[in-house]
């Protein structure tokens, strides 16, 4: 699966990007995720990726032609196979609330493009007429849309066959959980760790993790 991001700041996802579990499933060849810089997009000399609003208001709106290359482009990418399924969508707080369930849905394409809103907001034309879908994150407001994008790729990712190695798990576990020290000092205090998961009786662990779950 690829993901294409777009974004004016493309350097926010470098760290990310490197770590392990992304790093392992990019060189095992089951996702190939690259982040854009939207000015790269644009052709004059100061490469604008903002302007303001039509009709007044206080700020700056994301323009929509360096978009609409950058869509057009990342999508002739792929589109080569006429198989391959391609989704473009928008993160703005005023989007579709994104669920466990929409990760299972936006798993199945082939290609992802993820465009990230700036400043105060992104001409319309971009939610109406590029993407296919406008998603949010939750109900607050974020200065851009990277993190949600973050958010939306480590969810949809872990849904990959072969993302998550057999000995790990794609779900975590539901239920209370302990290691090493059985026994450590809290502000004074000894905390243990339940009894019943030191012995081995797994009929008696099975029903406590229920019970703690
Ligand atoms: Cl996708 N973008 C922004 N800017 N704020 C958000 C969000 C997205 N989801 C929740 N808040």
């Amino acid at each position: 699966m690829r993901f294409d991001i777009i974004s004016i700041f493309p350097e926010i996802f470098d760290g990310w990007l490197s770590q392990s579990l992304l790093a392992r499933g990019q060189k095992k060849k089951i996702l190939k995720l690259t982040a854009h810089n939207l000015r790269d997009w644009t052709d004059d000399k100061h490469k604008t990726v903002d302007d303001r609003p039509f009709g007044g208001g206080p700020g700056m709106l994301m323009k929509v032609e360096p978009i609409m290359k950058a869509v057009e482009s990342l999508k002739s990418k792929v589109k080569s196979k006429k198989s391959e399924k391609a989704r473009v969508i928008l993160f703005s707080p005023r989007g579709k609330k994104f669920t466990q369930t929409e990760a299972k849905r936006l798993a199945k394409y082939d290609q992802l493009i993820l465009i990230c809103g700036r400043y105060e907001g992104v001409d319309e034309r971009v939610a109406d007429y590029l993407a296919d879908e406008t998603l949010s994150i939750g109900d607050y407001v974020l200065n851009g849309g990277e993190v949600a994008a973050m958010v939306i790729i480590e969810t949809v990712v872990r849904m990959l066959p072969g993302f998550i190695a057999k000995t790990e798990s794609a779900v975590k576990a539901d239920h209370a959980q302990y290691t090493r020290p059985e026994e450590i000092l809290i502000a004074g205090k000894k905390r243990a760790v339940p009894k019943v998961l030191l012995g081995g009786d797994h009929k008696k662990i099975a029903l406590w993790r229920e019970k703690h779950s």
